[in-house]
């Protein structure tokens, strides 16, 4: 074997044959590509250290975090944005444990994202007998995960990675686990039967076409309704058929309420917009066409007092239509008149052409009197917070804040938008008009707090846009150091803190009188800017309407990663925001 004369030196054909060969670290990084994805969320350590350059060096955007929980919720939020999975990499057991809890919020909000974890093992890992970072994760992730897949041999991993990307995009798209052991990497294989052995996936998100009957069904109960509402939902959204679901909304002429991730879908200032005018349009409707939105707590569940009903089992007078890609959602919580069932692309051009066809360009339009009454109740509402956007107290609180923020996003519609707190949550919900879809990106289906890094990470590499992260000091928590992943890559991302030292206000006290603060209350008046300026980005103090429109419009101007310390009246906020009677405690108390 080798050359005789120079042990060292290889002979041609050896080289050949090594050229030839390929390896389990390869054929991931050549699955991934050949499907389109090009960026990898995660965190390096053994044993996918190697994975991470190799996957550098081969071209691909791999973005390391500070922690893979925010690396997961990045690509958790990737995957929404692009309908692509989004791709979180992590090492065994910790690790693996910081990526799950963006697991299964990607499952939750139905948003596709495949983690890949290392994992010790398998022969010592099954025998329990104390591996390094032993855990049988595969066990762990199924329940958490659509679907979860390991891979033993170098030969399926083009199979493991094509099952992964269609369980994650396909009907209702979520989060899939993949459990790559260490040996798998290592594995050398043939290179020509490496390339056999991968799969570009044919079609991944196959349409699904909605039944006539059931087409016909949702608009002749559309039709009869004298009092019609449409709801968009995040996957309203995710779809990414805006212009036929802004024809429908024009069509038809009906008020629409849009969920939080589907503010901008239509903007959010057109006159069919009910928003604010929610809690009339929700008890006062007939008829409700849900498009990608799910009746769960974020809709009272489709009952109680916010619907109409006596008490909070008691359902309203409403029908339903449901426009949604699983079947299993009708019935959910009320009973659904119209299911119809399939993507939102599909559904909602088979009601266009329906509507054409059957009724020409002359679609009835709802009762003048309900649009009236919707028209009448949001002028006013609008008019009211006109007056309370207006006011300039001191200190700054929530609104005199949002209104620079409001006039912001106004002047930079394409800017990405990410928001997490309680009362930072839901005021600036409630007051920041969204322009253009998919720019809003929140907490979405579980209220989590954390998001907000891991989405300012993604938001910005996917669209390459500027963002704008509206944070509550609390929702902040665990996000600190991702402001080092922000500078490290140099993304534009402008984090602004509503800092009113605390969990919904600062001002809660120790009933005892000991030492020890309250605890929802941190410490007063930390200066979050020192943060970032660690990590070489700007940090500003802004203690007035006018600092927080100077620091904003620089740090778009510039595209430098900045965060501003917005000062806000520690009183201002309620107990959990919007969601008090939520929380048993607070609910007793009044
Ligand atoms: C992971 C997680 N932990 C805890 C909570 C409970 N929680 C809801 S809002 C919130 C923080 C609210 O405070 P802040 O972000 O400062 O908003 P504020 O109301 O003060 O503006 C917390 C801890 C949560 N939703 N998610
Ligand atoms: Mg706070």
């Amino acid at each position: 074997m080798g050359n005789v004369e120079n042990p060292v030196a290889s002979t041609s054909a050896e080289v050949q044959l090594r050229q030839e060969m390929t390896d389990g670290f390869q054929l991931v990084i050549d699955a991934l590509k050949l499907n389109g994805i090009d960026t990898i969320y995660g965190l390096p350590g053994i044993p996918i250290t190697d994975l991470t350059r190799r996957a550098q060096a081969a071209g691909m955007r791999m973005l390391s975090f500070r922690h893979e929980q925010n690396a997961g919720y990045a690509a958790s939020i990737a995957g929404f944005l692009t309908q692509k999975p989004g791709i979180c990499l992590t090492v065994s057991a910790p690790g693996f444990l910081n990526g799950l809890n963006a697991l299964a919020h990607a499952t939750t909000n139905c948003f596709p994202m495949i983690l890949i974890s290392g994992s010790s093992e398998r022969e010592i890992v099954d025998l329990q007998q104390g591996d390094y970072e032993e855990m049988d994760q595969l066990a762990i992730a199924k329940p958490l995960a659509k679907a979860a897949f390991r891979v033993l041999h170098a030969e399926d991993i083009g199979v493991g990675i094509a099952r992964a990307i269609r369980a994650a995009v396909s009907g209702r798209p979520g989060g899939v686990y993949l459990d790559f052991p260490a040996k798998l990497f290592a594995q050398s294989l043939d290179a020509e039967a490496g390339r056999k052995s991968l799969i570009k996936v044919v079609d991944p998100a196959p349409k699904q076409i909605p039944g006539a009957d059931a087409v016909k069904r949702a608009l002749d109960l559309l039709k009869s309704a004298k009092k019609p509402l449409i709801i968009l939902g995040k996957g309203a959204a995710y779809a990414q058929v805006d212009t036929e679901i802004k024809a429908l909304i024009e069509k038809t002429g009906i008020p629409y309420l849009p969920m939080s991730m589907a503010k901008g879908l239509l903007p959010d200032t057109h006159e069919l917009c009910a928003s604010a005018a929610r809690s009339f349009v929700l008890p006062g409707a007939d008829v409700v066409m849900l498009i990608g939105a799910r009746l769960n707590w974020l809709l009272s569940h489709g009952k109680g007092k916010t619907w109409g009903g006596k008490d909070h089992k008691d359902w309203g007078g409403q029908r339903f239509i449901q426009v949604d890609i699983s079947p299993q959602e009708a019935d959910s919580n009320v009973r659904i008149d119209a299911p119809l069932v399939g993507d939102i692309g599909s559904c909602v051009s088979a009601l266009l052409s329906e509507m054409g066809r059957n009724a020409g360009s002359s679609w009835p339009k709802p009762p003048a009197e309900w649009l009236n009454a919707v028209a009448e109740k949001k002028n006013g509402n609008v008019a009211k917070m006109a007056e309370t956007l207006a006011k300039n107290p001191t200190p700054m609180n929530f609104h005199s804040a949002l209104n620079v923020v409001r006039d912001i996003v106004k002047a930079n519609p394409d800017a990405m938008f990410v928001n997490e707190g309680a009362n930072a949550l839901d005021f600036t919900r409630s007051i920041v008009d969204m322009y253009k879809p998919r720019k809003r990106i929140d907490v979405g289906t579980w209220g989590i707090m954390g998001i907000g890094m891991g989405y300012c990470v993604a938001a910005a590499v996917a669209t390459r846009q500027q963002v704008i992260a509206i944070e509550g000091d609390s929702a902040f928590d665990r996000d600190h150091l991702q402001l080092e992943t922000i500078c490290r890559y140099n993304l534009p991302v402008c984090v602004v803190i509503f800092n009113n030292n605390g969990v919904y206000k600062g001002t809660d006290i120790n009933p005892t009188g000991g030492p020890d603060v309250a605890p929802t209350v941190f410490v007063k008046g930390a200066r979050y800017d020192k943060l970032i300026e660690a990590f070489g980005g700007v940090g500003v103090n802004a203690t007035t309407p006018a600092e927080l429109r100077k620091g904003m419009e620089e740090a778009i101007r510039s595209r430098k990663p900045t965060l501003i310390n917005a000062v806000i009246d520690e009183t201002a906020g309620t107990e959990s925001g919007r969601i008090t009677s939520l929380n048993p405690s607070a609910a007793k108390k009044k």
